[in-house]
């Protein structure tokens, strides 16, 4: 891999866990409200897997979606101010932290009903298909889906017409409280893959380059004509479901062995002694981020709140 590449994959993901990680400090004051689920410890994940695919392929994902946002290049600042709630969000404030998007570059969000965006991957994925373009859809979802029914129907119907989806489940051991192995029959999540004539592959999730190669192959073998591809990320949130959960079902020894696997000190090692990168190199990318992140603070802070006729705008129904 190019140092270029891999600095660029750096600053992403501390570009990442420095934005969410002020996001939760202005939850705490009161500036963010709603639920607000992070990313941090997953980093590695949306950044691998989004540098892989081509300029047209479309990216779905769950409510844990400030990481895929930022990866696919939404603009900061307004992303902030979603987070805030103001009109100068990327869903005019409308949507808040589960509901980023970003149409111009084919993120499609960003939703809160679990495994409610899979029939939505298949079906952007046939109007693909029946176009004859060669534009994949990265799908993203966490474990806790794959027990929900439309993932099944969704994984059927992809696999029945060879839909150019690839299925990335991101699994972080947990949905909510509950471990993986106390709500799959299955622990191994690709073995569901199985079941619908797919090639899954478990990539190690922390693991930048790891996930940049697997997503590229995967998305190789879509557009050769393989059909849907299935992966599996091997990975875990440091922080708790969403803010406030007291984190009581699972052990302080468990989180520091996957610190030790920390997806951003995985890339820093490998830079340091591999790439002859400089502790000075890393540290303006940190700061250079931290600069950016205090712009979009302020741009969002200074941006107004929706006005009230904002609420008949934007819905099925005229008013
Ligand atoms: C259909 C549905 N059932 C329950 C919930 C409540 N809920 C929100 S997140 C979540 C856990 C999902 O876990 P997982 O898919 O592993 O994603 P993660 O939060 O770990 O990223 C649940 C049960 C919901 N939003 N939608
Ligand atoms: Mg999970």
């Amino acid at each position: 891999m190019e140092k270029a590449t891999l600095l660029d994959w750096y600053r992403q993901m501390v570009q990442i866990r420095r934005f969410e990680q002020k996001c939760a400090e202005l939850y705490q004051l009161g500036k963010i409200g709603g639920f607000l689920h992070l990313y941090i410890g997953q980093e590695a994940v949306a950044v691998g897997s989004i540098a892989a695919r081509q300029e047209n392929d479309h990216i779905i994902t769950a409510y844990r979606d400030h990481g895929h946002a930022l990866a696919v290049g939404a603009d900061m600042r307004r992303v902030m101010a979603e987070m805030l709630g103001k009109v100068t969000g990327v869903s005019k404030g409308k949507g808040g932290s589960m509901h980023l998007a970003d149409v111009n570059k084919r993120f499609w969000g960003g939703y809160a009903i679990v495994g409610g965006h899979l029939p939505l991957a298949a079906g952007i994925a046939l109007a693909e298909q029946y176009k004859g373009t060669d534009a994949a859809v990265l799908c993203y979802f966490g474990d806790g889906a794959t027990n929900i029914g439309y993932f099944h129907e969704s994984l059927n119907l992809a696999g029945v017409w060879k839909l150019p989806v690839l299925w990335i489940c991101e699994n972080n051991q947990y949905g909510m409280g509950t471990a993986v192995d106390r709500a799959s029959a299955v622990p191994r999540i690709i073995d569901k893959a199985t079941a619908y004539g797919m090639k899954g592959k478990q990539v190690n999730g922390m693991d930048v380059v790891e996930v940049y190669q697997a997503t590229q192959k995967a998305l190789k073998a879509i557009r050769s004509g393989k059909g849907p591809q299935f992966l599996e990320m091997i990975t875990y949130r440091y922080e708790g479901h969403s803010m406030g959960d007291p984190l009581r079902y699972r052990t302080k020894d468990e989180v520091e062995k996957w610190r030790a696997d920390d997806p951003i000190g995985i890339l820093e090692r490998r830079l340091l002694q591999e790439h002859n990168a400089t502790q000075d190199e890393l540290e303006a990318i940190d700061q250079a981020v931290e600069q950016e992140i205090a712009e979009a603070v302020k741009f969002a802070e200074e941006s107004p709140l929706p006005s009230p006729e904002e609420l008949f705008t934007d819905i099925y129904v005229e008013a």
